[in-house]
């Protein structure tokens, strides 16, 4: 293709972008734009699906059959989440193996958040209240991301985050209802999820290497800090709502900016755990892995069946 022709076809892109049209999985697209949603959306649906284990270490031991009941929907919810978005990433013209693989061999990334074990019941509360609070305040403003099939995926998903994250609430209160003891370990639970559900939104602004170019295509809506912040905002009044204190003395109502201020992140803790450091990377990666192998006589059942009702 000449150059002039490539540069109309990206001028022709960008006002489409500019203009919130939807880009279509058939329309032309950078090549650049193509692998940007590769990457976040296959990260996205990882995310999704290691997110399950954590939570799934306490569906035999939840404390009344009401909460299991609401803990099985809830983490059957992220397997559909990954599984939208498995597709909306084939859409984008890679197999749902390949990308699969490159999460197990450690080629693309997940949610740093997923790395941290679930100790105790209070976990459970606070994953849902904060871990899905941070995956809502960054999934509203991709309902309106530039790509079609990623934007309508997440309008279902959205829906289901916020009943996660009120049922995550929900523990957290009760829990704040209950006995010293109880409380101790809400707080306890707390105290271990601030920070990493603080870092779920991504490096600084200053260091993020992809915001400028996504946000000029509109894949990201706002940038890391803006949400990091609002997330922060919408937090402390919920917080303080039922007693907990945020781990952070450095948190402050600033009048003048009209957010809170808050202390810094732990940027080194970060991308250690990013990096596959974190206390449970090797863990979550090992269980996905088992997990494809001993599917692998379900998937060439399904495919003998389908291979012979289609002849
Ligand atoms: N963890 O330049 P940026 C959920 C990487 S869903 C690990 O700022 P970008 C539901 C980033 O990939 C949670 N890596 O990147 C649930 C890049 O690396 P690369 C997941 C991170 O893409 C709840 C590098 O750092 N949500 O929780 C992280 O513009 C409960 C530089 O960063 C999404 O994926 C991190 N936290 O902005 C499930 C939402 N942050 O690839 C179960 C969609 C950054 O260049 C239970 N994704 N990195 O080597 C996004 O909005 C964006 O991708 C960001 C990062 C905001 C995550």
């Amino acid at each position: 293709m000449d150059t002039l022709t490539q540069e109309k076809l990206e001028e022709k892109f960008q006002a489409k972008i500019d203009a919130d049209i939807k880009i279509e999985p058939n329309d032309w697209m950078p090549d650049t734009y193509r692998k940007t949603l590769i990457r976040q959306i296959s990260q996205h649906a990882h995310s999704e699906i290691v997110g399950m284990l954590p939570e799934g270490n306490w569906i035999t031991r939840a404390p009344s059959l009401r909460r299991k009941a609401v803990l099985l929907a809830k983490v059957q919810d992220e397997a559909g989440h990954g599984l939208y978005l498995y597709s909306a990433t084939e859409t984008l013209g890679v197999s749902r193996e390949d990308t699969i693989d490159d999460l197990h061999s450690g080629k693309v990334k997940y949610s740093s958040i997923f790395n941290y074990p679930t100790l105790t019941w209070a976990d459970i509360g606070a994953i849902g209240w904060l871990v899905d609070g941070a995956a809502i305040m960054n999934q509203v403003a991709l309902c309106r991301t530039s790509y079609g099939p990623y934007a309508r995926a997440m309008v279902k998903i959205c829906k289901e985050e916020s009943f996660h994250q009120r049922q995550g609430y929900e523990i957290m209160t009760t829990l704040m209802n209950g006995t010293e003891a109880q409380r101790e370990m809400a707080q306890d639970a707390m105290n271990r999820f601030w920070w990493p559900a603080l870092m779920m939104f991504g490096p600084s602004d200053g260091e993020s290497k992809h915001t400028e170019q996504s946000m000029r295509w509109r894949i990201k809506r706002h940038t890391n800090d803006e949400l990091r912040q609002s997330f922060v905002d919408a937090s402390v009044p919920q917080a303080e709502l039922i007693g907990l204190k945020i781990p952070d003395p450095n948190l402050k109502w600033n009048e003048a900016r009209g957010h809170y201020d808050f202390g810094a992140i732990d940027w080194e803790e970060f991308w250690q755990v990013v990096g596959g450091n974190g206390p449970c990377n090797k863990e979550r990666i090992d269980a996905r892995v088992k997990a494809k192998e001993e599917g692998e006589w379900v998937r060439e059942a399904a495919m003998a069946y389908a291979k012979k009702h289609k002849s």
